[in-house]
């Protein structure tokens, strides 16, 4: 069976945890944190999610692991058959990683430690962001689904990418990224009405105090160095 490592408070964790919830995989969770010895010997540059696969190979990073599932257990396929939809998914995909979810990312120190971000920051990712706006409104389709009519990786992939960019990007830079994209509100909110992301939102809520005792601890450790 699949194990899965990492934690719940983890969009990256969370998207894969998706993506196996809906192709009705059977898997177990093992609770890792960053920084923790295991999670080293198991993920090349200590990060979740991490799996196990059923033949026992350690697997990590989030768009290499959906590729992995989609390859392995083809049914309820999540890529269109043909290989230039496939690649417009992926598209998506990437362009959602690098000019959504990555510059959104570039907050998390400063609001962990309760740190103002410095307005040169604000203003690089606010132009990284802009970038992502202009793209994804050219690909993105919302009819119904994110790259038409098929239900995609994509469609589980920015929905997991849209929660770090309201949480962090939006947040700190006073500005509803999600709104510049037509048609990008409505669709995340319906995906977030379904059974599947109800779960996954259910366990990040669950485990988010824990992390966050847990970072505030690697906090104070690495001030007290
Ligand atoms: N590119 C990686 C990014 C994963 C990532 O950044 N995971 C975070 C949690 S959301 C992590 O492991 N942080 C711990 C650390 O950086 O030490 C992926 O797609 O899986």
């Amino acid at each position: 069976m699949i194990i899965l490592h990492g934690f719940s408070a983890s969009n990256y964790y969370n998207l894969v945890k998706h993506v196996l919830l809906y192709k009705e995989l059977p898997f177990q969770e093992n609770l890792l944190y960053g920084g923790s010895d295991e999670l080293l010997t198991i993920s090349p540059a200590g990060k979740v999610p991490v799996i196990t696969t059923a033949e026992g190979l350690y697997l990590s990073e989030s768009s290499v692991i959906c590729d992995f599932i989609e390859e392995t257990y083809p049914a309820t396929p999540l890529y269109p058959e043909n290989a230039g939809e496939r690649a417009v998914v992926r598209q998506i995909m990437k362009v959602a990683e690098l000019y959504f979810e990555l510059p959104s990312r570039r907050f998390i120190p400063y609001v962990f430690s309760g740190t103002e971000v410095p307005e040169s920051i604000k203003a690089e990712v606010r132009q990284v962001l802009t970038r992502g706006v202009t793209a994804l409104n050219r690909l993105c389709k919302f009819s119904p689904w994110v790259a038409g009519e098929q239900f995609t990786m994509a469609d589980i992939y920015v929905y997991h990418v849209n929660t770090i960019v309201n949480a962090f990007g939006s947040s700190q830079l006073e500005w509803d990224v999600l709104a510049e994209i037509s048609g990008m509100k409505e669709w995340n909110d319906s995906m977030s009405q379904s059974a599947i992301a109800q779960r996954v939102e259910a366990d990040r809520v669950a485990n988010m105090p824990e992390f966050i005792q847990k970072v505030k601890a690697q906090i104070q450790a690495a001030h007290a160095k």
